[in-house]
């Protein structure tokens, strides 16, 4: 009965343990998705066109600046009813208002976002046809949309960069559609931010004119949302690989996915740097995006002095390796002073590691001094203090570079030294 108890403590302990991830849901990046709030002040059902400085939240590459949107509100008789052909009353999606891409002329309705380099986004918008089958775009990348519109032809306004267009969504005027899509922001994008832009295509069954596009597709509720993102995470070598929960937190994945490292890069946990790709997957399982990351899984190289007792001498500040270098460790040539006493080395202790090998693991070198003979110790100083004892052997710089730090009992953090880079942070 006891073990049982005690199971359920530690069941408990473990699921305290599981919920307390974080939990994420993103959130629209768009501000006034729905066009509500625009500061027009109208009530009456019909369209305006309206400078883009009433419609905060988005801008237009129309040369007038002209943002077309239209008050409609849900229900039968409180739409909006344009006069062309089809009689058909329009309501908006969401709210009382929805809005046409183009106001008078062929344009990119758009917003600009702060970007995340090698972010996984998802996108959304609801679209309609005016006066028969209206096709759009939405595009995504690079603020560097040039103002210039070919008719009718798809296009990519990003002409700098490589970015995405969705695919063609096209929608009669019986009822909204809705459509939505995964992207990656590459991870060498060169911007701060990037825009959600939205471009007619073709209106009423296909046409291209500026006419016929500046009539037509209705759109209402755009959406773009960042539901995973990059990360960088320093480890100690022996932890435990995350666990796919672990590693939704380490991305920030939105609660409604699911996420696990790749396994074309599956992660060792060796000492040095590992870039892994964690597959996102939908509530469905499949794949909608993959993001690139990284695990700095660090070794420690801790060295200390004891006595013939195993009394600890001195205990020196542990380096920090980032990849499995040699170290060395090399003893002192010369007596050392501690409590009065004069020391030298006598031997590596029992169970310490190595003087040299590589930091492949976590290394403790221990070394045992042994009092020096009152002969030697008179003429042998203090090399702790003065330094004056140093030996010159070594095998490289860098090892030579460890022991000086060693001696002087203080913490490797500066240098212009090639070792330095694979040292930690030590924040
Ligand atoms: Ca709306
Ligand atoms: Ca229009």
């Amino acid at each position: 009965m006891k073990k049982k108890v005690v199971s359920i403590v530690i069941c408990f302990i473990l699921c305290m343990g599981m919920f307390s991830l974080k939990a994420y849901a993103a959130v629209n990046l768009l501000k006034d998705s729905g066009f509500e709030e625009n500061i027009t002040g109208e009530t009456t059902p019909r369209s305006y066109f309206v400078d883009a400085s009433e419609v905060p939240a988005w801008s237009t590459s129309d040369p007038s600046n002209v943002i077309e949107i239209w008050y409609c509100p849900p229900g039968i008789g409180n739409g909006f009813t344009p006069g062309r052909p089809g009689g058909i009353e329009f309501n908006a999606h969401s709210g009382d208002w929805l809005a046409e891409i183009n106001a008078h002329a062929p344009a990119i309705l758009y917003q600009t976002v702060k970007a995340a380099p090698g972010a996984l986004y998802k996108w959304g918008i609801w679209h309609m046809g005016r006066n028969g089958t209206d096709v759009m775009q939405v595009l995504l990348g690079t603020p560097t949309h040039d103002g210039s519109i070919s008719e009718g032809t798809p296009l990519n306004p990003f002409e700098s960069g490589a970015q995405v267009s969705s695919p063609l969504l096209s929608d009669n005027q019986d009822a909204w559609g809705p459509h939505m899509g995964y992207y990656t922001l590459p991870a060498d994008f060169p911007e701060s931010t990037m825009q959600f832009q939205m471009e007619a295509v073709s209106s009423n069954g296909g046409q291209t004119d500026s006419i016929q596009l500046s009539m037509g597709n209705i759109i209402d509720d755009a959406e773009l949302y960042m539901i995973a993102e990059p990360f960088e995470k320093t480890i100690h070598v022996g932890e435990p690989e995350p666990t796919d929960e672990e590693l939704a937190d380490l991305i920030n994945l939105d609660d409604e996915y699911a996420c696990e490292i790749d396994q074309g890069t599956p992660f060792d946990g060796s000492v040095g740097r590992h870039d892994v790709t964690i597959d996102v997957k939908d509530a469905d399982g499949n794949l909608i995006g993959t993001i690139n990351s990284t695990f700095i899984v660090q070794s420690t190289l801790k060295v200390k002095y004891v006595d013939e007792n195993g009394a600890t001498l001195k205990d020196f500040p542990a380096v920090t390796y980032e990849s499995p270098d040699v170290y060395t460790v090399t003893p002192p040539s010369g007596a050392i002073s501690f409590n009065n006493t004069e020391y030298v080395y006598d031997k590596v202790y029992a169970g310490s590691d190595a003087l040299t090998g590589t930091m492949d693991a976590d290394r403790n070198v221990i070394l045992v001094l042994k009092p020096q003979s009152s002969t030697i110790s008179a003429a042998a100083g203090d090399a702790e203090n003065t330094g004056a004892e140093l030996p010159a052997a070594g095998n490289s710089n860098t090892l030579n570079y460890v022991f000086l730090c060693l001696i002087a009992g203080i913490a490797l953090t500066s240098g212009a030294i090639r070792h330095e880079a694979h040292k930690s942070n030590m924040k």
